[in-house]
């Protein structure tokens, strides 16, 4: 395998979700595991063992209130001693009463302003954090025809999104991510790549769409709207997990691991893998049933398996086949890199940084587990709950 793969793959860099290593559940119930983080620095201490065992996730991603303390930048040093940074800030509008008619959408001027002003506050977190990104998730939606009008709810948007984005400093950049249903079933404000497309046009260079894999309708081609924004340089970021069915936010790469390759295949065709491409892989997960930490680990795996496959595709025999319109041999090109089984190469990968070829074994064994079972004795684990 060529140096560049291998160089490839040991620059990758995985961003891990705070909220994936505390509790978190369905409607129908939220099971509780031994060992939960009970504060946000528990949750860094979890994710920094991720890197630990991977060496491709050194950034966290927090998400506020869940991850609210009083010192940021403080938070941002205890991560920094542990060998990870803080990524990006999630803000978080919908979880309060008074967004049940939406946030920045609320046909109340009042709530807009509570939500603009979280928002704001979030823009002023990552100047603390050192973070480049504010992600921007909205719930805001409606459940009936009528219910408001959809014109005006966008205007509302615009406005909240504009208010946002001239609070924001140099480096740093709006990420707006969209969803098609869940928690609103018949308009959700931000519901597909496009209105995201269209409004980060809008607001300028500084304004960028999240891809949540999970948050398309089923059979919808994720790796088509990655080449696109891609092309348009519009892609700021992925959410990857995998589903089945809806937002499942499953382990990535699980459900659909020749989606997550065709993903990544289009990332590595257009020199997006290397960070210097400001494309962000953060993870976004939640991990009901299985433990957190392995899950987490199995997780960045999946993706390292998914781009060093990626990275095997022959593009001069791609490139030739696609202009000869050979539709079998190009295909065949392509396949032959997706069968190719790079656990091998990857575990070679992992010895020439200095780990063990086998992570999830290696944190197994490391008395980590045991450890965070019997310290994290009462307290209140951590969980969707401020
Ligand atoms: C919404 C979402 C969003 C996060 C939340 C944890 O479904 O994907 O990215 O804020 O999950
Ligand atoms: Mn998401």
């Amino acid at each position: 395998m060529t140096d560049a793969i291998r160089a490839a793959l040991r620059g990758q860099r995985i961003e891990l979700p705070s909220w994936a290593f505390g509790n978190s559940g369905t409607r129908f119930k939220v099971f509780a595991q031994p060992g939960v983080p009970r504060t946000p620095e528990e949750k860094i201490a979890d994710a920094a063992q991720v890197h630990k065992f991977t060496g491709v996730a050194p950034l966290v991603s927090l998400h506020i209130p869940w991850d609210k303390v009083d010192d940021y930048a403080k938070l941002a040093a205890y991560a920094a001693d542990l060998g990870v940074r803080i990524g990006g800030i999630n803000a978080n509008v919908f979880q309060d009463d008074d967004y049940k008619l939406g946030s920045v959408t609320n046909p109340d001027p009042r709530v807009r302003r509570k939500a603009i002003d979280h928002l704001l506050e979030c823009v002023d977190i990552a100047q603390a954090t050192g973070s480049r990104d504010v992600k921007l998730w909205f719930s805001d939606g409606t459940n009936y025809p009528g219910q408001d009008s959809i014109r005006a709810r966008q205007d509302r948007l615009a406005e909240a999104l504009s208010t946002v984005y001239d609070r924001l400093g140099e480096n740093q950049r709006i990420l707006l991510e969209y969803k098609l249903f869940e928690p609103a079933f018949y308009t959700m404000d931000v519901p597909d790549w496009g209105t995201a497309y269209a409004h980060c046009l809008r607001l300028g260079t500084k304004a960028q769409v999240v891809i949540d894999t999970g948050h398309h309708a089923p059979g919808t081609n994720i790796e088509f709207i990655v080449a696109f924004l891609l092309r348009e340089g519009k892609l700021g970021a992925f959410d990857l997990n995998s589903r089945f069915y809806a937002d499942d936010d499953l382990m990535v790469g699980a459900a659909d691991p020749f989606q997550l390759f065709r993903i990544m295949h289009e990332i590595v065709s257009a020199g997006a893998l290397d960070a210097s491409s400001g494309v962000s892989f953060m993870l976004d997960q939640c991990h009901t049933i299985e433990p957190k930490i392995p899950a987490q680990i199995r997780s960045v795996m999946n993706v390292q398996e998914a781009t060093a496959k990626a990275l095997l595709v022959d593009h001069a025999a791609l490139d030739a086949a696609q202009r000869a319109g050979d539709v079998l041999g190009a295909n065949a090109v392509l396949m032959d890199a997706y069968n190719t089984d790079v656990r091998p190469l990857l575990a070679e990968v992992r010895e020439e940084m200095g780990l063990n070829p086998d992570p999830v074994a290696a944190y197994a064994r490391s008395g980590y587990p045991q450890k965070i079972v019997s310290e994290r004795v009462g307290g209140k684990q951590a969980g969707w709950g401020a």
